[in-house]
């Protein structure tokens, strides 16, 4: 570890030490924190106006792993990447998951992909003709089957259903027909693996969405059976939702399954984690401390960015830094004395005592942690450093992706 570095751990120690926190038990748990980044975060992407292509962007999935080790590299928290199906298909998904493994890394949460084909215009599972729910469900089908195929005991749907005019269907006919679907799926999907159910306010349907809210997704996945539950997406929500609310909720009815970390001003701007709104960001994880305690509890902490002006594997890595420190500081949080000024009434105690942990700059401990794990204490500068960009840059000009990819 650098001097400097050094100085400012040893200088973070003694004020906690003050504090009587137990630093070996917040560092323990930091080691033990993962992110699992997507293959679609290291592809082109843009807005839908344009899409932007950058230089040395994967130009297959197995190249959007090489991508991903290097996140792994310098953060050592993300061995783990989730696909996108058709966007990362290959021939043969044992050889990519091999892949994988000799790159240090695993496949993750397999995500379908109801909503790129004419055939959808009206909805994947809740479309009113049969042979089009036919067709979505046997995707989600085959997507169970690369699951098992890769390694990977998560798939993660989102849907982009709903209706665009007052009148154009029944929501509770659309609601029926999901149901049925994903019965099937589910009924065939083995028994060690988990349904993760996504819910967004609106977009691309502009008037309703048939999976709006976590009051939709958490009673599907009620009615679906208990390996099946919700996905939060910071993205998804109207503004103001108290974001960190539905997480306690959805913990205390047993139904939270993970997370889609991004951050929004607008709408789903999938911008860098912690970059608009790091206070809430803080304390979603102040509400998830307790609940991961308990043995019980599997919760999939997964990214689900598109970075279309900056440099891709830079704000990964950056990404997965905010999600460091936020823990970080919610790992700091005086919970006993939390719980007495909650219980007497102490309002602003309550407040301030998060306030107090909020404000710590965990980034030389951060710093300490990554290094504990073979990354690195800067690892933006690092990887800056390291060329890696440069040499890809050059190595995959010819067949660059125009689109999407
Ligand atoms: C669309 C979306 C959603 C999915 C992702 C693949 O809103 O961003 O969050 O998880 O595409
Ligand atoms: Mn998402
Ligand atoms: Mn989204």
């Amino acid at each position: 570890m650098e001097a400097t570095v050094r100085q400012a751990y040893e200088a973070f120690r003694e004020t906690q030490a003050e504090r009587g926190v137990d630093l070996a038990g917040v560092e323990e748990r930091l080691r033990a924190q993962r992110v699992e980044t997507p293959s679609w975060g290291y592809g082109n992407s843009g807005t839908r106006f344009a899409v932007f292509p950058q230089p040395g962007v994967p130009r297959n999935p197995f190249e959007k792993l090489q991508d991903a080790a290097q996140v792994h590299a310098h953060t050592g928290i993300c061995p783990s990447v989730a696909l996108h199906i058709p966007w990362d298909a290959v021939e043969d998904y044992r050889e990519l998951a091999d892949y994988a493994g000799s790159l240090g890394l695993r496949l993750g949460a397999i995500n379908p992909n109801l909503f790129q084909e004419e055939d959808y215009r009206l909805g994947s599972v809740c479309n009113p003709d049969p042979a089009v729910r036919r067709r979505a469900t046997d995707h989600l089908l085959e997507c169970v089957e690369i699951a098992g195929e890769v390694g990977s005991r998560v798939l993660s749907l989102w849907l982009a259903d709903g209706t665009n005019y007052p009148g154009q269907d029944s929501f509770v006919e659309r609601r029926g027909r999901m149901l049925e679907c994903l019965s099937e799926v589910y009924g065939r999907m083995p028994e060690d693996m988990r349904l993760l159910l996504e819910y967004k306010l609106f977009e691309p349907a502009f008037y309703h969405t048939d999976l709006c809210d976590w009051g939709c997704a958490l009673t599907m996945c009620q009615k679906l059976g208990e390996r099946a539950l919700v996905l939060v997406d910071l993205g998804h929500h109207a503004q103001g939702v108290n974001v960190e609310h539905i997480v306690s909720l959805l913990l205390d009815e047993g139904r939270l399954g993970g997370f889609h970390f991004n951050n929004r001003k607008y709408a789903d701007d999938d911008l860098v984690v912690g970059s608009i709104n790091p206070f809430e960001l803080f304390l979603i994880y102040v509400e998830l401390l307790e609940a991961e305690e308990d043995p019980g509890v599997r919760i999939e902490y997964m990214i689900d960015q598109a970075h279309n002006i900056e440099p891709k594997i830079e704000a990964m890595i950056l990404s997965v830094m905010n999600l460091q420190e936020a823990y970080a500081k919610a790992l700091l949080v005086d919970r006993e004395a939390l719980r007495e000024a909650r219980l007497s009434g102490d309002v602003l105690g309550a407040h301030r005592l998060l306030l107090e942990a909020y404000g710590a700059d965990v980034r030389p401990l951060c710093a300490k942690v990554r290094e504990d794990l073979g990354g690195r204490a800067d690892p933006v500068a690092a990887f800056r450093r390291s060329g890696y960009l440069e040499r890809v840059a050059e190595e995959r000009r010819e067949g660059r992706p125009a689109g999407w990819a």
